[in-house]
């Protein structure tokens, strides 16, 4: 039996997991089931009760929810990612995980609450969600030298995917401005051949 992939096109978490798959040579093990995650289907949320994509169902039947988790059991399948240092160096690279993962949550909650009705939108909560945003990008910045130009490990994809999302919903964040070092370091990992493969589509 094949993993099953609970997909999108446009999530960014999810392109984490399809970016991954591509980088590891899994494409022909996984199949993936383009998934809406509001029309709350029972195969959907019995892999993730929190009705969040991505959610994988491996090989054996096991539900596994959530982009790093997925990436983590698919780092057992085969092929091979830069994987992380023991000691003091590893703390620096998950907290550039961290700072990813949560711009990325920072960015969809802004989007969701662009979506609400007008009278319910909150202008305050957006602007301690782009601030969010904002701080951690500084914080990319300053060690965005830390980054690795070949071969990614899972810290790399999540800052790619972090940046390609900003590119495809937040244009106007314009987070290039005063971020060089990033910009540079994404002009390069936005070329290769996983992040092409999944550019988001509307
Ligand atoms: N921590 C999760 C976040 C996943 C997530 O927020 N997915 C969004 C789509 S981009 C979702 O399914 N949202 C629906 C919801 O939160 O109800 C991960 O790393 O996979």
């Amino acid at each position: 039996m094949k993993m099953k992939l609970f997909s999108s096109k446009t999530s960014p978490f999810v392109r984490k997991v399809r970016v991954t798959i591509l980088e590891l040579g899994l494409e022909g093990l996984v199949e993936e089931v383009f998934t809406d995650w509001s029309a709350d289907e029972p195969a959907f949320l019995a892999a993730n009760p929190l009705g969040q994509i991505p959610a994988l169902i491996s090989e054996k039947g096991e539900a596994l929810p959530g982009s790093d988790l997925i990436i983590e059991y698919l780092q057992t399948r085969g092929g091979t990612l830069t994987s992380l240092p023991r000691g003091s160096a590893r703390w620096a690279k998950l907290k550039r995980l961290n700072l990813a993962d949560g711009l990325l949550e920072a960015a969809v909650s802004m989007l969701l609450e662009s979506r609400r009705p007008e009278g319910e939108r909150s202008l305050s909560w957006t602007s301690r969600k782009q601030s969010a945003i904002e701080r951690s990008l500084d914080a990319l910045e300053a060690e965005a030298a830390e980054l690795l130009a070949d071969v990614p490990s899972v810290v790399e994809i999540a800052v790619g995917c972090a940046l390609g999302y900003l590119d495809f919903r937040f244009t106007a964040l314009d987070w290039r401005s005063s971020r060089p070092a990033l910009t540079a370091w994404y002009a390069v990992f936005a070329e290769r051949d996983s992040m092409a493969k999944t550019a988001p589509i509307a």
